[in-house]
């Protein structure tokens, strides 16, 4: 349909008032946006209408960046990368856009002119918590990355309505709090409910014969849901691009389904209305038992069949074929979960498009990438396949063709080997039968990645090996990365001022330029301020503690962190067993002379993880008895920092001085926290697992704490047999730990309350806690040796951060673009929409 609009004849004059920069102008643009906006009088506003109001304010001034991005990318045909995840752990927008667009001081200063408090504002944003961890996280800083590298790119994932829980300790244990981000209204998204689309789910497959007598299969579905797309622009550090992330919910079709209104059934229509919208309700707690949930089949389908759809539509809309999609469009996976989207395209393509299998192959296998971030063998998604043929027949069939053709040509090179067939088939016929998700992504993407060297040579050795023989060349390793600009220049002003007055601001958009920091190692002037500093970020760290838990800490102390998601395999317990052993020493001898320690927790459990759950009680429970035993006095506290998220990791990760990166060798695919702390400056006491095994390649041997088991050793170990119960029996230390942990000790006299723990690393111990437990302790009484020596500490610091830049999520997204993508940098240019008047 022609355009209505005579667009040449209507020309926007945009008011300075939503551009202009001057002191002036952003307090004038504030009122208005409180008086027009909120509908609100000053002096009846709420500090959420003035965070609204500024928010909007902020939001205005980059309106014509996100425009002119957009419009660029279509006039160019340029290539776009659409990065598709389930979860895109975005943090706090205000702050962050502030600084890529570099106008925090002004902002600040016209605020405080208003007489509002600036930091009271920022804090009334609620994170969008659209993730679990550490794969949503990486989501978001790798959308940093490609905007400020002026990479065209999409992130197209789920607008869930109740994003990860809040989390509360209430008597030591975590309580789940729904997340209820939307409540107060969203100022960073618009909806563009114009570009909506349609997702069936349901019913049954027919074929027929077309005109041209072509036998074809069409779908008919039993629901079918609308898909609303909302945008939020993505600003990149110091340029003129804007990014879009769009973000799908689910709606009814229509309000009211009106047939079944008509005949009476009002409570049935409005059921259907719910129905739909549940599809994008809730995000999925991750370790969850996550198997046959058909609402997380649905989310997944839904998202992705929303974004292809999408991508369809902006290609047509050009003017092009879709012959020539795979030239326009680098489509990622991260992870699994959006891997029906290969299935979902042959489909588009073959069913909508008429296209013939071939060449709709051809497209699909070069317009996707996977990457894997997992080993874990729990981890690996499958769906049964009569839930599978229930949601979603057609794709079944698709996908069963598609591993028709896989395995014959298996067959032409392996003649014979019944088990690498059955190994490698997208189905696993071994017990009950699935579709396995891994298998249709490595058959459908052309380029397939770890997310560290060792977690992408383990990939080649064990999960995905077969596939690794059949093709090599598909294969590759992409080492993490974390964008610099929330890690450092937002979450840590003070250091970012200090390496700036030393080495300059390009560090910032290229962060091997830290190396500049080495010559400054012996300048004591320059030590004294970088202690001076990290003390400075430990004194507000023990103040929000104190808020948060009335647990009072020593600032001089020495605060050891660990701050992830809590799971077995990343060992917050092996944690608490030196803790638990530190106490046992200093009761044995009074007067021993320690290093005083913070030990800081935080994280979540999934709620339905109940081993978690039970770690965070001992965490509390050792740390109520610590606390106020006055033996102790003062040499060791506890703390378990509640709600752990992007906005309370902030002031965490620069107030470190140890970074726990603990877990059992092999299981940790790479990590980003350990590169967050080290950053900032804190030393790692790690074992070689994830990207641990590069940061201390980075910032050397002598400048990392390293213990316990290799990914071999483990293995080994576990092949020859474990018997963690030999390591209890002969080492008296651990004995003595675990001892007190069943006595009753920390749990006002409860025998069983921790047995399950207990019990299971007695009899099992799945993550070799045992085994590592006495090469942990000896590393930490070094780190207590190292900590005596501050000034030998703060060189190894400042050493750690200045061979910090490998860890950039710009190095990992220019070998994206490299060699997965084939994209290049597409600079904006921005018309002079009016130029800054005073
Ligand atoms: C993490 N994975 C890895 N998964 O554990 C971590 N899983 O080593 C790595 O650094 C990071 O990915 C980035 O590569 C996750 O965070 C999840 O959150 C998740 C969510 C749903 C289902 C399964």
């Amino acid at each position: 349909m022609a355009s209505l609009i005579p667009s040449e004849k209507i020309s926007i004059v945009v008011e300075d008032d939503r551009t202009g920069l001057s002191i002036t102008t952003l307090k004038r643009a504030i009122a208005d946006n409180l008086f027009y906006n909120q509908g609100k009088f000053p002096t009846i506003a709420s500090k959420n209408d003035y965070y609204l109001a500024l928010a909007y304010t902020v939001r205005d001034r980059l309106v014509h960046h996100w425009l002119n991005t957009v419009q660029t990318y279509l006039k160019q045909e340029v290539k776009v990368v659409c990065y598709l995840s389930a979860e895109f752990l975005m943090g706090p927008h205000l702050n962050n856009n502030l600084i890529n667009l570099g106008i925090e001081s002004r902002i600040r200063q016209a605020v405080e002119e208003l007489g509002l408090d600036f930091q009271e504002l920022v804090d009334q944003e609620e994170e969008p918590g659209l993730g679990n961890g550490g794969l949503g996280r990486l989501a978001a800083c790798y959308l940093d990355s490609m905007a400020t590298l002026e990479i065209p790119a999409i992130g197209y994932g789920i607008r869930y309505e109740f994003g990860i829980f809040d989390q509360e300790i209430r008597d030591g244990w975590q309580v789940e709090i729904t997340d209820k981000w939307l409540q107060y209204g969203n100022p960073w998204e618009i909806a563009r409910p114009e570009y909506s689309v349609q997702v069936n789910l349901g019913g049954h497959t027919e074929t027929y014969v077309d005109r041209d007598g072509n036998y074809r299969v069409r779908w008919l579905p039993d629901r079918v849901i609308k898909g609303i797309p909302y945008d939020t622009p993505i600003v990149g550090y110091q340029v003129n691009t804007a990014n879009t992330l769009r973000l799908w919910k689910a709606e009814a079709i229509e309000s009211f389904n009106f047939q079944t209104f008509n005949i009476g059934n009002y409570y049935g229509a409005v059921n259907e209305k719910i129905y739909s919208e549940n599809i994008t309700k809730v995000l999925y707690p991750n370790d969850e038992q996550l198997q046959g949930k058909q609402l997380r089949l649905e989310q997944q389908y839904f998202f992705v069949s929303c974004s292809l759809q999408d991508m369809i539509r902006l290609h047509l809309s050009t003017g092009n074929s879709l012959d020539t999609f795979d030239g326009k469009f680098a489509i990622q996976l991260n992870d699994t979960h959006p891997a029906i989207a290969i299935a979902e395209l042959m489909r588009l393509l073959i069913d909508e498009r008429f296209m013939d299998w071939e060449q709709a192959w051809s497209i699909t296998e070069k317009s996707f990438g996977y990457t894997n971030h997992t080993l874990l063998p729990e981890a690996l998604e499958k769906w049964s396949l009569e839930l599978f043929n229930r949601l979603l027949p057609r794709h079944l069939e698709i996908i069963y063709e598609i591993n028709r053709r896989f395995l014959d040509r298996v067959r032409i090179k392996y003649p014979q080997d019944n088990d690498k067939l059955a190994r490698l088939s997208l189905i696993d016929e071994t017990g009950a039968r699935y579709v396995r998700m891994a298998h249709l992504a490595c058959v459908g993407s052309h380029a397939i990645n770890g997310v560290a060297e060792l977690h992408t040579h383990l990939l080649q050795q064990t999960v995905l090996k077969d596939f690794y023989q059949l093709f090599p060349e598909k294969f590759s390793n992409k080492t993490n990365g974390v964008t610099p600009r929330r890690w450092m220049v937002l979450s840590n002003p003070r250091l970012t001022k200090l390496i700036c007055s030393k080495i300059g601001d390009s560090w910032i958009k290229n962060l091997d330029e830290l190396r500049k920091l080495e010559q400054f190692v012996d300048d004591s002037a320059f030590c004294q301020q970088w202690q001076q500093i990290k003390q400075e970020v430990k004194q507000d760290l023990a103040i929000r503690i104190r808020q948060r838990t009335g647990i009072i800490v020593n600032p001089n102390s020495l605060f050891d962190i660990q701050a992830k998601r809590i799971h077995e395999y990343k060992r917050q317990h092996l944690n608490a067993l030196h803790i638990i052993t530190l106490y046992n020493c200093l009761k044995q001898n009074p007067n021993l002379d320690v290093i005083p320690r913070t030990f800081i927790f935080g994280g979540k459990a999934a709620p339905g993880y109940w081993m978690a759950k039970l770690m965070i009680k001992l965490i509390n429970s050792v740390g109520e008895i610590v606390n106020q035993d006055p033996d102790i006095c003062d040499r060791m506290k506890v703390v378990f920092f509640p709600d752990y998220n992007v906005t309370n990791a902030q002031p965490i990760y620069p107030a470190a001085d140890l970074s726990e990166q603990i877990s059992t060798a092999g299981k940790e695919a790479s990590g980003t926290g350990n590169m967050k702390f080290s950053l900032n400056g804190a030393l790692t006491i790690g074992t070689l697992d994830g990207a641990n095994v590069e940061i201390r390649e980075e910032v050397g041997a002598e400048n990392f704490f390293l213990f316990g088991l290799t990914a071999a050793e483990v293995q080994q170990l576990k092949t020859k047999g474990y018997n963690p119960r030999d390591y209890y029996n002969s080492n008296p230390q651990l004995k003595a730990a675990i001892d007190l942990i069943n006595s009753g000790f920390f749990s006002h006299g409860d025998t069983e309350l921790f047995k399950p723990l207990t019990e299971s690393l007695l009899n099992y111990d799945p993550y070799l806690l045992f085994a590592d437990y006495q090469s942990y302790i000896d590393c930490q009484k070094k780190v207590s040796q190292a900590f005596r020596d501050r000034a030998n500490w703060t060189k190894m610091s400042i050493l750690n951060v200045a061979r910090m830049g490998k860890f950039s999520s710009d190095r990992a997204i220019k070998e994206y673009c490299r060699d997965i993508w084939n994209v290049a940098p597409v600079p904006i240019e921005l018309e002079d929409l009016c130029p800054d008047g005073q």
